[in-house]
């Protein structure tokens, strides 16, 4: 096992690594820009490292000083989190190159996964159910417009670079279909640098459904279950449950023999992400995410298993400590993303902490790295606390929740608790009835209001 590992990010989930580390007997080396030098996990490090002024691009994706640091510290192993350079291929073949463990996948899985239309092809190849559409990126005006019509409309034209909602046009006839594409286009240059785009079948309501697995160097692979992550805004997630609402027993075992077939058959190592869309009971496979997630806490609720602690001990050439078998499903999970911002309008809102009161009790969880007199700098995400609920059934997870949306006392900044308190209370999603275009309708009926 290794003896020292770095932790390449910042925020709650620089402060969940080190914990796992800690819990496994590693030594921890923080990097962190100079706006972050008075964060929690900075102070609990064994070791720090300034790597840059407070712009990310200076700092947290500054790769020759996160490896240089990673060198003069002795560090064997490198976390990135999520974000910055989670994705990176080039970042984990210079990690490897300079014979320290990048903690995650191999750079040949992040690159292909990277490019939404080699993921497609892959994910194809191995068995995997994905959206109708063009096979591979559109060529010609006349191919594209071809494809469409065999499709059918509205098609969706989305960035081979992209992911994430960047880039995507709507094409609801054959009229506009050329003019969406040239704008796709333009964006996904502007964006990726990659002007090539792909089309699919236009999926009016769904939801985006995505399993969780792991997988080690032994052909070992596990997945911890799905999770519903429909409530999102502005492709940012607000909250992520487990299990989906939405599935019964046989097609939740379907989504996890597909999801487990498929990572056997490519190979991959470490923790990863397949998100779908699902619609009238079908699922299609969209994006491959190759890293630790915001929301991996609710697996780790219904699953029992410490997905960090395990990516850890991959990176280290362990095997994983357990099979499916032995993972017994318990209960249900719910996470609130708990942000810096107004909670009507969702401007940022940095500042000074002034009161800090966490809630807790059984089955809750609270990942944060805010302390009574910190300061939410301007530069990052905005999200400064997670809450993760645990309770036996989805209806003692909400009670639960909502419990705990009560006593977590944050002053000094404005932040998105008191939506999670009245999203909480909404019948719809009482009855778990919502798709992915459910909150932005909320949000824009109370802005109406
Ligand atoms: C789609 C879709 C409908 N049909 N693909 C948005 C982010 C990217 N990861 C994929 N996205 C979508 N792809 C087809 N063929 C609708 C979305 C989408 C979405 C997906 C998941 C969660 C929230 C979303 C919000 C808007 C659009």
């Amino acid at each position: 096992m290794f003896d020292k590992v770095l932790i390449a990010n910042r925020g709650e989930i620089a402060l969940r690594i080190h914990r796992a580390c800690r819990e496994m007997g590693i030594h921890t080396v923080a990097v962190h820009s100079t706006a972050d030098e008075n964060a929690m996990h900075v102070r609990l490090a064994d070791e720090s490292v300034c790597i840059g002024p407070a712009p990310s691009a200076d700092s947290y994706l500054n790769i020759p000083n996160i490896v240089s640091a990673a060198m003069i510290t002795g560090a064997e192993a490198i976390h990135p989190g999520y974000g910055f350079l989670s994705e990176n291929a080039y970042f984990a073949e210079i990690v490897e190159a300079h014979g320290i463990a990048f903690i995650g996948p191999s750079p040949q899985h992040i690159q292909t996964m990277g490019d939404k239309v080699a993921a497609k092809k892959t994910m194809i190849e191995a068995g995997v159910p994905v959206v109708p559409g063009s096979e591979g990126a559109v060529g010609s005006p006349e191919d594209a417009r071809q494809t469409a019509e065999s499709i059918g409309y509205p098609v969706l034209i989305k960035a081979s670079g992209g992911g994430g909602g960047k880039g995507m046009k709507v094409a609801e006839t054959a009229e506009t279909l050329a003019e969406q594409i040239n704008l796709a286009r333009r964006e996904a240059k502007a964006n990726f640098g990659d002007e090539s785009v792909y089309l699919e079948k236009y999926l009016a309501n769904p939801r985006h459904i995505e399993l969780q697995i792991v997988a080690d160097e032994q052909g070992g692979v596990v997945h911890l279950g799905e999770r519903d992550c429909s409530l999102q805004r502005k492709h940012q997630k607000v909250l992520e449950e487990a299990p989906s609402p939405a599935l019964n027993a046989a097609e939740r075992e379907r989504l996890g023999e597909i999801g487990c077939t498929a990572i056997r058959r490519l190979g991959y190592r470490n923790a990863g992400t397949l998100e779908f869309l699902y619609e009238n009971g079908e699922f299609y496979f969209i994006e491959m995410n190759t890293r630790l997630q915001v929301e991996h806490p609710v697996s780790e609720a219904i699953s029992g298993i410490d997905i960090v602690r395990e990516q850890i001990r991959i990176a280290a050439g362990a095997p994983l400590s357990f099979r499916q078998k032995d993972i017994d499903f318990q209960g249900h999970a719910i996470e609130c993303r708990i942000n810096a911002e107004d909670p009507a309008t969702f401007a940022p809102w940095p500042g000074r902490i002034v009161e800090y009161h966490p809630p807790g009790g059984l089955g809750v969880r609270v990942d944060s790295g805010l302390y009574a007199g910190y300061s939410v700098p301007p530069y990052y995400d905005s999200m400064i606390a997670k809450l993760i609920v645990h309770g036996a059934t989805r209806n003692e997870c909400l009670m639960r929740l909502r419990r705990a949306l009560e006593e977590f006392v944050i002053t000094g900044v404005r932040t998105t608790i008191p939506l999670h308190q009245e999203l909480t209370a909404q019948s719809d999603f009482i009855n778990g009835r919502y798709d992915i275009r459910w909150l932005e309708d909320y949000v824009a009926g109370q802005a109406a209001v």
